[in-house]
């Protein structure tokens, strides 16, 4: 029988991916973090039995959390990361040359600690404008601080401690701690898992109440539960869909060229949703 990783999203469906070997493994106080290294994708990370990124096919998920809100924002200068330990989502963030400082809360030192050690293409951890802090992000937010132009909410699935993260008193901290220009993003999981539907409505119901505009895009990552993830903007001023964010995304030739996924097509088609998505989020 060959070494497999499995990851099950509905009884006996899931997705497989061939290993050669286990290069990390630690249990700590809030989750088991692995490391592999696959026969396809490079080195595989997951959490708690759930995949989180592969040196492969990192770019779509680190990509469209970060450019669809910087890119709405007219000048992000501040920016706040949720989770995200890997570091791939800083290392978008921080190519906006806006972009002045990042803090980076993060649960879980190992996360980190597995990045740095597996996944060198993935963080840019020595990047002055990145301050890192090991704290719970939902506290974090809740204790405010001087205000952020982007918050890029980059957890784990709506199990164990990011649970709170698709909670609306939650999205209510992190519109207080944005400016009245601020722009947020967060991931909000698989639409083809009937499981998650609840988390996905309960975040949407909740932006939709506390911002005045926000939309659900979406994007295709290979190695998430079936493939199509769903993802949330939320803004308080700037549409993502505007005619100016569209003029800041053809002046940005140069950072586009560091892209392999995010374009300015993909910018509006991601918020085309397939009928059976729509109805997740509208339906009464
Ligand atoms: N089931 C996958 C959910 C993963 C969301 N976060 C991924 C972290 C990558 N920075």
């Amino acid at each position: 029988m060959p070494l497999q990783y499995n990851e099950y999203y509905n009884e006996q469906t899931g997705l497989t991916v061939g290993l050669k070997k286990l290069l990390f493994s630690k249990q700590t106080a809030y989750q088991l973090v692995e490391v592999y290294e696959t026969d396809t994708w490079g080195n595989l990370m997951t959490i708690d039995g759930m995949v989180m990124l592969s040196e492969k096919d990192e770019f779509v998920y680190h990509e469209m959390i970060s450019h669809i809100a910087l890119f709405t924002h007219p000048n992000p200068e501040r920016i706040l990361i949720i989770g995200g330990g890997d570091g791939g989502t800083a290392r978008e963030v921080m190519k906006h040359s806006s972009v002045k400082h990042v803090d980076m809360v993060e649960i879980d030192k190992a996360v980190v600690e597995a990045s740095k050690l597996h996944f060198p293409g993935v963080g840019d951890f020595e990047n002055p404008k990145l301050q890192i802090l090991y704290e719970d992000g939902i506290a974090f937010i809740k204790n405010g601080s001087e205000p952020y132009d982007v918050i890029i909410i980059d957890g784990s699935d709506p199990v164990g401690p990011a649970e709170g993260l698709f909670e609306k008193e939650f999205y209510r901290y992190c519109f207080d701690a944005l400016a009245a220009d601020g722009v947020l993003t967060t991931q909000t999981e698989s639409p083809w898992v009937n499981s998650y539907h609840p988390s996905i409505k309960k975040v949407f119901t909740a932006l939709g109440d506390l911002f005045p505009i926000s939309k659900m895009y979406t994007c295709a990552i290979p190695l998430y539960p079936a493939g199509l993830w769903s993802m949330g903007i939320a803004s308080k001023k700037e549409n993502p869909l505007s005619g100016s964010t569209t003029d800041r995304i053809s002046d940005a030739g140069e950072l586009l060229k560091t892209l392999r996924y995010y374009n300015p097509a993909i910018h509006s088609a991601s918020f085309a949703l397939p009928t059976f998505v729509k109805n997740i989020i509208e339906e009464k």
